[in-house]
């Protein structure tokens, strides 16, 4: 007799993106770092450690309704402030409100008029941010000093109703994100503030930002359950499904797209270029998912690019006493948002910019004959620093 076959209809992962690349030390960062240069994004697998990923979960969902508080007591701050200066004035409580504040765009205004930053209330999670192993592939892909921009703690994907169309299975929301997003967020003539910064067409070659999805479980993800649609080796392409030449259309499939697989606690890391869609969940559960952004000390995250959920292009800050119990390493990633902190050049940058200047005034060979300009590719280049620094 022939047994039954169960379909389960929640597989586990059948296989995670971050499949056949080591899992330890030096070769895994290499992997991870192949991965994002060739496909343009990577998986790393278990940031958060199987026996904390609920721990990180229960404290983003708490976080989040903290948030609602914090803002509406801002809101509160904010028009009570607009009382004293004038008691008659006509208070304009609608989504427009804000912008009287944003009369100087290039340097926002400091709390209550900025927003609390959505990290501030999800502390536990959020030290995972500074976990060794992403860090090592973001300094590596951008540069020494990193630091975050935008942090979204509402990147939840929830069941949708049952039954599901093949219309809404065929549908999709490409884009590619900030600073690579070409709608800017919204931006219009008539609000010049509104504007977050979208870097022109053609993008250079050059990874300016990483997004990082956090997927927090309680299931490991799945196709079926909003792994995130991808097109490996789109960052690339000089067209963008946002890119209004480009005859692309957003909503549809695109050939070569596949979806993540990871286990809850991984981090679905991409070149902020690479053409990406949200998905369908169709399982019973939330995705619980966090997604924040890293970016070099040298893009524009400050004055553009401000985001937090339910924010906009208003400023975000990290209150001094949240701060203050970051760890160090934490602590440089929102050093920019924190009120009177300086956000000087870390160490790794310091300490080229010391190699540069030694090397000025130390002995040099006096003779160039072998150096061909341009001759050299960034692989020979990173083979030849290696062989120096053995
Ligand atoms: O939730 C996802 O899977 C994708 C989210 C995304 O693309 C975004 O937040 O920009
Ligand atoms: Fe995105």
């Amino acid at each position: 007799m022939t047994e039954k076959t169960n379909v389960d209809k929640h597989p586990r992962v059948p296989y995670s993106i971050g499949t056949g690349i080591p899992k330890h030390g030096d070769a895994e960062i290499e992997g991870y770092l192949q991965s994002l240069r060739i496909q343009g994004f990577c998986v790393i697998e278990r940031v958060i450690p199987e026996d904390e990923v609920a721990v990180a979960r229960d404290n983003v969902h708490r976080g989040r309704e903290l948030l609602l508080k914090d803002r509406e007591l801002e809101r509160h701050k904010r028009i009570e402030l607009e009382r004293q200066r004038d008691p008659d004035a006509e208070i304009d409580d609608s989504p427009k409100r804000l912008d009287n504040w944003r009369a100087d765009p290039v340097r926002p205004p400091l709390p209550p008029h900025a927003e609390i930053c959505d990290i501030a209330r999800c502390e536990v999670f959020a030290e995972h941010l500074a976990s060794p192993r992403v860090l090592k592939v973001a300094r590596a892909i951008l540069d020494p000093h990193i630091r975050i921009m935008q942090t979204e703690v509402n990147k939840s994907s929830w069941p949708v109703e049952k039954p599901i169309s093949e219309e809404q299975l065929r549908r999709r929301g490409w884009h590619s994100d900030w600073p690579h997003d070409l709608t800017a967020y919204g931006t219009n003539y008539e609000q010049p503030w509104k504007h977050c910064g979208a870097v022109a067409q053609p993008f250079p070659d050059i990874c300016m930002a990483l997004s990082t999805i956090w997927y927090l479980g309680p299931e490991d993800v799945t196709p079926l359950n909003g792994g995130t649609w991808v097109v490996p080796g789109s960052h690339k392409d000089p067209r963008n499904p946002r890119g209004p030449d480009d005859g692309i259309d957003s909503r549809v499939p695109i050939p070569g797209e596949l979806q993540v697989s990871a286990p809850a606690g991984s981090v679905f890391m991409q070149d902020t270029r690479v053409w990406h869609s949200t998905t369908l969940n169709q399982s019973e559960c939330e995705r619980t998912a966090v997604v924040c952004r890293y970016a070099p000390w040298w893009l524009s995250g400050n004055e553009f690019g401000n985001l937090h959920s339910g924010g906009h292009t208003l400023r975000t800050y990290v209150p001094k006493d949240v701060y203050e119990n970051f760890s160090p390493e934490l602590q440089l990633l929102y050093r920019h948002l924190v009120e009177g902190e300086m956000d000087v050049l870390q160490l790794g940058n310091q300490h080229a910019a010391a190699r540069a200047q030694s090397l000025r005034h130390s002995e040099q060979s006096d003779d160039n004959s072998h150096v061909i300009a341009g001759a050299m590719s960034v692989e020979e280049w990173e083979c030849h620093r290696a062989g120096r620094n053995a």
